[in-house]
């Protein structure tokens, strides 16, 4: 459960939050596919309560009525369609999967497949599940409880939010069935929301019952979905991810965390030259990272001073790292653009998404933000393509935040995150010639629109990072777009 089964060559996932299935379809053959990313997650496909009366937020789709595949961003045949058209771009579906719950409590009860639900009797007909498939008598996870009772943090509901018991046979059944079908229809495998709210003995029965990846839609014979757990483990609670990488993979919040406060200036970049399991992170293999997620670059979920697109410069350095760096399977967030943390995706006065605009530089408008359209990011997934399963060879920093360091024979990257310029010569393991750097422009035809950088024959150059740079990093790599 632990391979993503990415096309050859292919190492990056991007989460489209709130994208439409049709929208994402056309992504996945105009950019996705053609720029080499691996993988995308999508929001969750089925169906939620529809909540006016905070005006659609986006939150309302981890309240779920039914495990039919109707919601904002498309129905079931749109679903199978994107589906189809994104494995044969080469690029993988990852469905969010609500499994720890069904709704909270609310007076509004259709859901956007049109089934209703009794909140108070808990009644879902759309699945079916009635009150015995729920853990009864029914409880409140408080702030407390994370960090002395585990049987709370699983057993009680989460902010309201009714409470599968996944102990009983009969969920079980309804989970697979579901996920199942999923996998049927291609999906690559799995985010599994709220597994820190599950029993990781109910959700070792429920993956070991799913069927192998589809190989109609290009996987390999015997292929195991990809799981990927959200646990939010920063230490010192009763449950930790420990009890889940025995399972699957599991995201890693520490992550993001102290990425977020080194591009800040909070700790200095000459540190991260043991970036990885010495830093307190998961091993390499049992980890899925990224630097913000849809819950806390809104502040939802675990906290911290988190980087997201508002604070573009830092960002797309710490994204620039993650990217260079071979530790973990990495994920990029792809926004919409927010003021305040409950506002939904872009959406019409009947609710109705609205699909991003592609602008003729590339970047998207009607209020998305794409982050996966942004040069500095979508030219490190190239980057570590190319870079592959190579080490990270000759580390260099100057004692501060000036640091850089080869992938293999494959690629080379500097950052500059220090108020003074760099202009150091430097090794850069490449062979002999002049290199465009990815980062400031990018190759058409034979000329370079960015830096340009001379490698000598002994493998050194000149690189250049100005304090004042547009952005903070210099990235040159083999292939041709470099
Ligand atoms: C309200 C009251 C409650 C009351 C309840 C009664 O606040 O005190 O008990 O009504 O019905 C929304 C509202 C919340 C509301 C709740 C219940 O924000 O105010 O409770 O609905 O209807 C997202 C949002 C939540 C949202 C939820 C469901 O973040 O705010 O709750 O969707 O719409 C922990 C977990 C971790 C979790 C993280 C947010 O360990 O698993 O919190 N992360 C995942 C998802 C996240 C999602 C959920 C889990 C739930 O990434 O996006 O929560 O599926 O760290
Ligand atoms: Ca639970």
């Amino acid at each position: 459960y632990k391979n993503p089964h990415y096309a050859p060559g292919r190492t990056t996932m991007v989460h489209l939050f709130e994208w439409k299935w049709d929208d994402i379809a056309a992504e996945c053959e105009r950019w996705l596919g053609p720029r080499g990313f691996g993988g995308i997650q999508i929001s969750p496909p089925n169906e939620n309560l529809i909540i006016w009366s905070h005006n659609r937020p986006w939150w309302e789709r981890y309240q779920p009525m039914s495990y039919q595949l109707t919601t904002r961003s498309g129905n079931e045949q749109q679903f199978a369609s994107m589906v189809r058209r994104c494995n044969d771009a080469g690029v993988r579906i990852y469905v969010d999967a609500i499994i720890n719950h069904m709704t909270g409590t609310w007076n509004e009860n259709v859901g956007t497949g049109g089934n209703t639900a009794n909140f108070g009797q808990f009644n879902y007909p759309g699945v079916p599940f009635g009150r015995n498939d729920f853990n009864w008598p029914e409880c409140y996870i408080e702030p407390s409880d994370y960090g002395c009772c585990p049987e709370r943090v699983r057993n009680c509901q989460l902010s309201g939010l009714k409470d599968l018991n996944q102990g009983t046979e009969y969920v079980r059944q309804m989970i697979v069935t579901f996920m199942n079908r999923l996998i049927d229809m291609g999906v690559a495998g799995f985010r599994i929301d709220a597994a820190k709210h599950m029993w990781p003995g109910d959700l070792r029965i429920i993956y070991d019952r799913l069927h192998n990846l589809n190989t109609a839609h290009g996987f390999p014979s015997g292929a195991r979905p990809y799981i990927y757990q959200e646990v939010i483990d920063l230490g010192g609670e009763a449950v930790s991810r420990d009890e889940y990488t025995p399972l699957a993979a599991v995201t890693e919040f520490k992550f993001g965390m102290e990425l977020s406060r080194a591009f800040q200036g909070g700790n200095q970049l000459r540190w991260l030259a043991n970036w990885g399991p010495q830093w307190n992170l998961l091993a390499s293999a049992d980890s899925l990272v990224f630097i913000d997620n849809h819950d806390n670059q809104r502040g939802h979920g675990a906290g911290g001073n988190i980087l997201t697109y508002k604070q573009a410069r830092p960002y797309k350095g710490a994204i620039a790292f993650m990217l260079a760096h071979p530790y973990g399977e990495p994920q990029l967030m792809s926004s919409f653009g927010f003021q305040n943390t409950e506002a939904g995706p872009p959406m019409d006065s009947s609710g109705n998404l609205i699909s991003p605009s592609i602008n003729s530089d590339n970047t998207c408008g009607n209020g998305w933000i794409c982050e996966h359209r942004w040069r500095q990011i979508y030219q490190m997934v190239a980057f570590r393509n190319v870079a592959g399963n190579t080490n990270i060879n000759d580390w260099w920093d100057n004692g501060s935040n000036q640091i850089a360091f080869c992938r293999g024979g494959q690629g080379f990257i500097a950052f500059n995150n220090d108020s003074w310029d760099l202009n150091q010569n430097l090794q850069t393991c490449l062979p002999a010639g002049r290199y465009c750097d990815v980062i400031s422009g990018s190759k058409s035809g034979n000329s370079c629109t960015g830096k340009t950088v001379t490698v000598g024959n002994d493998g050194r150059a000149l690189i250049s990072v100005g304090a004042n740079d547009y952005d903070m990093m210099l990235a040159i790599h083999r292939g041709p777009e470099s």
